[in-house]
């Protein structure tokens, strides 16, 4: 299957809409084109609420859902036709295609957003929207609702309160259909095969942004549209910083490579990291991090079910990684003691992981307090990713162990009796990769 069917997202909305009641309506709205310099714009990326809803594209999209509304309960503002315009820069469905291809009940242009938004509010309590991501837009909203709308001689009603549209939305998005699961799938394979593409054609004096290229090539010649974030790859030192995407560096044959990247397919997110000698071969002191990362990696992986909490992954992975610090003499003194005082923040300084959808860090997160926890739910996917980073820089390390970072990350599907690795076809045991990295003939890649 390649994409959603329009009754996926009829559902969607169906489900959305028993939650925000006949005296309630909401607005999504969909970010306007980025210009990225002179007359060009970053290619558009819409909205993953507009996309989850509707599985519209274009950009600017506004949808309503009004749950009961005479006029019609799912509404859609879009850029309308126009022929010299898409001679130009593509085909728009305009509000006829809203209606036909996206199932709107009513559609209209953007440029009737404020003669034909209002009436949507009208008598409706509550406004389900999402402030702060658009302060143009959120003018414009507070200003349809304070309009009083004067029709028969009487002052329409409009909503009095804003809710955060987000809590109702997170929660659908948290868990995955089976639709879903089988794009997410998808994303999880072709960027495991990325993933063992570069690794068979690494070798020492190549560019880190050659392994990107042939990621991405491999991305994008499988149907995926984008990378679902910007591609890591980091040899030696460079792998020690968390985000890095200069990917400008020349490999060198004592560097561990870190590639974190993964495919956006269909709007859902592949999201895998490994780490490998350029060379096919761990030094000693490489091994050492790699195993203590992986072991940390399978055991958190193991944890995952329906009977954990998120926090407890988050912790036990702290106090595994902080094991393995004092075990590599990275750390010194009691594990309790350096638990208490986070001292593996310093190697290992960001979160077990996150949830996986739409957006690569995914919604279902999100605390109000902190002691707030978070129970895995049948069906979210999650990433599990340990990693320890020790700088060139840090003096404080035994020599031979500056200059490695090493992370491995999966995707995990939480299920009713435990969890499925969907990115289980990567390899990641030690000696897979050494047999693996170096193994391609260079000369597939030549003119
Ligand atoms: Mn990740």
């Amino acid at each position: 299957m390649d994409s959603l069917s329009p009754e996926v997202f009829e559902t969607r909305r169906r489900q959305m809409m028993d939650q925000i009641g006949d005296e309630g309506v909401a607005v999504f709205v969909g970010p306007p084109p980025r210009n990225r310099s002179n007359d060009t714009d970053y290619p558009y990326r819409p909205s993953s609420d507009v996309v989850y809803l509707s599985g519209f594209r274009e950009p600017r999209a506004v949808l309503v859902l009004a749950p009961g509304h005479d006029e019609g309960q799912f509404v859609m503002f879009v850029p309308k036709r126009d022929e010299k315009y898409e001679r130009w820069e593509g085909r728009r469905a305009g509000p006829e295609g809203a209606v036909e291809k996206f199932g709107a009940d009513a559609a209209f242009a953007l440029e009737d957003l404020d003669e034909e938004l209002p009436k949507w509010f009208e008598g409706r309590k509550r406004l389900y929207y999402t402030l702060g991501s658009d302060p143009d837009f959120d003018q414009k909203m507070l200003r349809w609702t304070q309009t009083k709308r004067h029709s028969r001689g009487k002052v329409a009603k409009m909503p009095g309160a804003v809710v955060d549209v987000r809590d109702l939305l997170f929660k659908a998005r948290l868990t995955k259909s089976k639709e879903e699961l089988e794009l997410m799938r998808r994303a999880c394979e072709i960027s495991s095969e990325a993933h063992i593409l570069a690794m068979k054609h690494c070798r020492p004096g190549i560019y880190e942004y050659e392994l990107q290229g042939l990621i991405e090539y491999h991305f994008r010649r499988s149907g995926g549209e984008f990378p679902a974030y910007s591609s890591i790859v980091g040899a030696g030192d460079n792998a020690t910083i968390l985000h890095y995407t200069d990917n400008n560096s020349k490999i060198g044959d004592q560097d561990v490579v870190l590639i974190d990247a993964g495919v956006e397919y269909q709007f859902y997110a592949g999201d895998i990291t490994r780490s490998f000698p350029a060379s096919g071969k761990f030094t000693p002191a490489q091994r050492d991090i790699y195993q203590a990362v992986l072991e940390v990696e399978k055991a958190t992986i193991e944890l995952v079910s329906t009977d954990a909490t998120y926090e407890e992954l988050q912790e036990s992975s702290r106090r595994m990684i902080t094991e393995a610090l004092v075990e590599l003499g990275l750390l010194e003194g009691s594990v309790d003691e350096l638990m208490e005082e986070k001292a593996y923040g310093d190697y290992y300084p960001h979160s077990i992981g996150h949830p996986l959808g739409v957006d690569v860090h995914d919604v279902g997160l999100f605390k109000v307090s902190d002691d707030e926890a978070h129970d895995l739910v049948a069906n979210m996917v999650l990433t599990i990713e340990p990693g320890i980073y020790v700088p060139a820089a840090d003096e404080n390390a035994p020599e031979e162990m500056r200059g490695i970072g090493v992370r491995i990350e999966d995707d995990i599907l939480v299920t009713e009796s435990g969890y499925e690795n969907l990115t289980a076809s990567c390899p990641k045991e030690v000696d897979e990769i050494e047999a693996l990295v170096g193994s391609g003939d260079p000369k597939a890649l030549e003119l």
